[in-house]
C-alpha cells in the first residue's frame, strides 16, 4: 500500500483513508503500520483550513483556488470536517459537495469526512487522512470545515494557514470579529463579490480590514488582510493564490512553519493520551460498579466534582497496578 501510495495512486489513496476511518481493532492495528510506514514522507504539502457559515461559498471557492492551484503544477487534495454531514448533509440549496470539475482533474483528489461520528472523531481521521495525502504526493491540502462550533479550532489545529470566507454585508456584525474571526484568521475573503454584491463585498473588506488593525494577528508579524472574490465568476481567485504564496513565504523565512507543526503534532499526541486513557478507565472492569456509585453521589452533590475526580484517579492507578 505504501507503494501505491507513493505512486499517487488515488485508488490506493482512497482504500487507505477508508483503512484509517475503520473502527475494526484488526484494521486499527493495520491502520498504525501504514501511518507508521509513511511518516517519512509526510509533511511536504501546504496545509490550508477554510471555513465559514454553510451557503458563503467554501466549496464553490476551494473548486475555483484548486482549479487555478492545479494550472500552476500543485497536486491538490481536498478533505471536509463536518461532523453534522448525515444530517445537514446536500440540505443546503445549491451545495457543492461534490465539486465535480476538480474532481475529473488527474492531480485532485477530493474525500468527504467519513459520516456520522463525533468532531473528535473525525478530526482524528482527518489528521491522518491529511498525512496519507502527503504521502501520495499531494502538495496542496485544503480543509474545508462549517464555521459552527469547535470544528474551525479543530482544523486551524491542523493546517498552515486559515482562510475565512464572509458574505458580504456581514461586516454588520463586526463585534464577533474578536472571538471568531481574528483568533484564527491569516487571511479573510468576502465571497460572492459579483453582480449587485459587488459594491457591498467591497465595503465590508474595508470595514474588516480597519477593524483588524487594533486586534492581534495569530501568526505574530503577519497582517492578515481581507480581500473579496468571486468563487462562482472566478474573480480574486489568482491573488487569493499569490498571497498564500506569499504567506508560505513567511512561513518558512522564519521557522514559523516548523514550530506550528511541531505544536500541532505535541498537542495532537496528548489529546491521544487523554482519549486513551479516558477510554481504559471508563471500561475497566474492577471499576465499572465503583464509577456508578461515584457519579451517583456527585450527581447528588454530595461530593465535590474535583474529590470524586481525585477518588476514581487513584483508584484507578492502585487498581491498575495490582
Ligand atoms: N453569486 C455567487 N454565488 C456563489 C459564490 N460562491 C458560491 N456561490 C453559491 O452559493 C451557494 C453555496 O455554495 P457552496 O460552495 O455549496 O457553499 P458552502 O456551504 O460554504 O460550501 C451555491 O449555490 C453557490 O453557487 C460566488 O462567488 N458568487
Ligand atoms: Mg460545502
Amino acid at each position: 500500500m505504501v507503494e501505491s501510495l507513493r505512486r499517487g495512486d488515488r485508488r490506493a489513496l482512497a482504500q487507505a483513508i477508508t483503512l484509517i476511518e475503520s473502527q475494526r481493532s484488526d484494521h486499527r492495528e493495520s491502520a498504525s503500520q501504514l501511518l507508521k510506514a509513511i511518516m517519512p514522507f509526510t509533511g511536504c504539502a501546504f496545509r490550508i483550513g477554510i471555513s465559514g457559515v454553510p451557503g458563503v461559498g467554501k466549496s464553490t471557492f476551494i473548486e475555483a483556488f484548486g482549479n487555478h492551484a492545479l494550472t500552476q503544477g500543485s497536486r491538490v487534495a481536498v478533505l471536509t470536517v463536518d461532523p453534522s454531514s448525515p444530517l445537514s448533509g446536500g440540505a443546503i440549496l445549491g451545495d457543492k459537495t461534490r465539486m465535480e470539475s476538480l474532481a475529473r482533474q488527474n492531480n485532485a483528489f477530493i474525500r468527504p469526512s467519513a459520516a456520522g461520528g463525533t468532531l473528535g472523531g473525525v478530526t482524528k481521521r482527518t489528521r491522518e487522512a491529511l498525512l496519507l495525502c502527503e504521502a501520495a504526493d499531494f502538495d496542496l491540502i485544503l480543509v474545508e470545515t462549517v464555521g459552527i462550533g469547535q470544528s474551525e479550532t479543530a482544523v486551524a489545529q491542523m493546517t498552515d494557514m486559515f482562510i475565512l470566507l464572509l458574505l458580504p454585508g456581514s461586516g454588520d456584525d463586526l463585534q464577533g470579529i474578536k472571538r471568531g474571526v481574528t483568533e484564527l484568521a491569516d487571511l479573510i475573503l468576502i465571497n460572492k463579490a459579483d453582480g449587485s454584491l459587488a459594491d457591498a463585498a467591497r465595503i465590508t473588506a474595508a470595514d474588516y480590514q480597519s477593524a483588524l488593525q487594533f486586534l492581534h494577528p495569530r501568526t505574530e508579524g503577519w497582517t492578515v488582510l481581507v480581500k473579496t472574490c468571486s468563487a462562482v465568476e472566478d474573480i480574486g481567485i489568482a491573488d487569493v493564490w499569490s498571497t498564500v504564496q506569499d504567506y508560505q513565504t513567511f512561513l518558512n523565512k522564519n521557522d514559523q512553519l516548523e514550530k506550528r507543526r511541531g505544536i500541532q503534532a505535541k498537542t495532537w499526541f496528548w489529546e491521544e493520551v487523554s482519549e486513551s486513557l479516558l477510554a481504559k478507565l471508563r471500561r475497566h472492569p474492577k471499576l465499572a460498579s465503583r464509577i456508578v456509585e461515584i457519579e451517583h453521589q456527585v450527581y447528588a452533590h454530595r461530593v465535590p466534582p474535583t474529590v470524586a475526580a481525585q477518588d476514581l484517579v487513584n483508584l484507578f492507578t492502585d487498581t491498575d497496578k495490582s
